[in-house]
């Protein structure tokens, strides 16, 4: 095999981007991670219990019974991990910060070393080139939250998230300057407190009006965090959330099913991205929700609604295919056949379309001025080769077809701004442990050595490019 060319050969070896196939000039490419996933350190400089940590100990939770107690030790290799992101010529780093650092409790004091190593980070980042943008909750709630007031049932919770919000922001906002609140609210509701296909912390299995609650709850705390980002962050801080936005993606591109897929992502989205847009809940989820509706004033949806800076959206794959329909919502969600092709975790369809639909129906539906992808990717077997390396063609494949409908996005106007690739590195992808892996640069979990992927000279290359490849 011959070894990877210099970054620069290859980018000269890149047929001269064909003009049509380019991203806008100044377009943010970037790479995300969440702390749990990667950071270990579970016990160091002062670092209170998450959820996750008393979940995945927990025997029978998680694949392998792993846990994230030392994950890809990103904690202790930081510095060397911001190495490959100045390698792949990224713009931006979208991490997130571990709550339970900052407050080990939840609430009341802080812990004075918790920012410490988001600080070095932060630092480490500048100093390469490479612009941070923090989330504040990428699911590890501290445990103390849980066992005093049942988490995100209560609406405690919210309160001391929008504290939390409020003290990282006072502290980063000189150098941190997007901060994304929330991400996959969605994802950690319906998993972690109600009953989906796969189970996250808490593992919780709340009758629906409860679970209502919760969404509610957390919409709250989403919307207190923005205030108080805006009232002890630095001027000019932009924030927004980090949504797995259901995406409805028109079975066929008519203008019926077109219009379609727009209602359809209005109701589908109703108890997440719609509230906070619109500032209340929809008829079609308020009756869908009927008795178990959530309990709440016209004050919450205020603060709900607080004005945003842009939305981000994570885009894996199309949650439904839409056609019209003479039926009152004006949709009809289709079935998906069992042959229906998936990447290699099973959940991934492979729909690449959803990249084009997803944003592209944000900004109809809503006048979104400013979206982020806040995350796309793929997991894939990724055995190494003798020569050591792996070639991840199926990867390079997906992308490639998801980069395609987000080129055609921006090329049409689409106010997409960034996109940040879901993974930089191999992590603890949550109850699959370390059994699947996102990353574009593999972790040996036994000596925590990188190496990139052929997908990372991929990537590489249409940033250098600016443009698909
Ligand atoms: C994201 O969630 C997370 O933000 C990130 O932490 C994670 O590592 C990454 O994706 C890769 O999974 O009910 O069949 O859909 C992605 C969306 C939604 C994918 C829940 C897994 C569970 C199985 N996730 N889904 S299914």
């Amino acid at each position: 095999m011959l070894s990877p060319a210099p970054a620069s050969a290859q980018t000269a070896a890149v047929p001269s981007p064909a003009g049509q196939r380019r991203f806008p000039d100044g377009f943010v490419w970037g790479t995300a991670t969440s702390a749990y996933q990667i950071e270990g350190a579970a016990t160091e400089e002062g670092r209170g219990v998450s959820i996750w940590d008393t979940y995945s100990h927990r025997p029978g939770k998680i694949h392998g019974n792993h846990n994230g107690d030392r994950a890809s030790d990103h904690f202790h290799r930081y510095k060397d991990d911001v190495q490959p992101m100045k390698a792949l010529g990224v713009r931006a780093y979208r991490f997130s910060i571990a709550w339970p650092r900052v407050f080990p409790d939840g609430r009341g004091a802080a812990n004075p070393r918790g920012l410490d190593f988001y600080n070095r980070l932060i630092d480490e980042l500048l100093a390469n080139g490479i612009e941070p943008f923090a989330t504040l909750y990428h699911w590890d709630l501290p445990q103390a939250l849980q066992d005093r007031v049942g988490g995100w049932q209560s609406r405690e919770t919210a309160q001391a998230f929008g504290d939390y919000a409020g003290h990282v922001a006072k502290h980063i906002t000189d150098r941190v300057k997007q901060i994304f609140t929330i991400n996959e609210s969605a994802t950690f509701i319906d998993f972690g407190y109600g009953s989906g296909p796969v189970e996250l912390a808490p593992g919780l299995k709340l009758p629906q009006a409860e679970l209502n609650q919760v969404r509610h709850h957390v919409l709250l705390g989403h919307g207190l965090a923005v205030q108080a980002i805006r009232a002890q962050g630095r001027p000019g801080t932009r924030v927004g959330p980090a949504e797995n936005i259901v995406g409805c993606v028109p079975a066929i591109e008519t203008p019926a099913n077109i219009r379609a897929s727009e209602i359809a992502t209005r109701e589908m989205n109703g108890g997440y991205l719609t509230a906070m847009l619109e500032g209340s809940y929809t008829d079609g989820f308020l009756t869908y929700a009927g008795s178990y509706a959530p309990k709440f004033t016209a004050e919450d949806m205020k603060i709900i609604s607080s004005k945003i800076d842009f939305v981000g959206i994570n885009v894996y794959m199309p949650q439904h295919y839409v056609v019209a329909s003479g039926a009152p919502a004006g949709f009809d969600l289709l079935p998906f056949p069992a042959s229906f092709p998936h990447m290699e975790s099973d959940w991934l369809r492979i729909g690449p379309e959803a990249m084009y639909w997803g944003p592209r129906n944000l900004a109809k539906v809503w006048n979104v001025e400013t979206i982020y992808i806040t995350e796309n990717g793929t997991s894939g077997a990724d055995i190494p080769t003798a020569d050591g390396r792996v070639y991840d063609l199926d990867r390079i494949m997906y992308l490639r077809n998801y980069l395609t409908r987000l080129q055609r996005a921006t090329a049409e106007g689409v106010p997409v701004k960034g996109y940040f690739l879901w993974s930089l590195l191999d992590n603890f992808e949550w109850s699959d442990g370390y059994d699947k892996r996102f990353g574009l640069y593999r972790v040996d979990f036994e000596t925590q050595k990188r190496s990139g992927k052929l997908s990372a000279d991929f990537y590489r290359a249409v940033i250098a490019a600016n443009a698909l490849v």
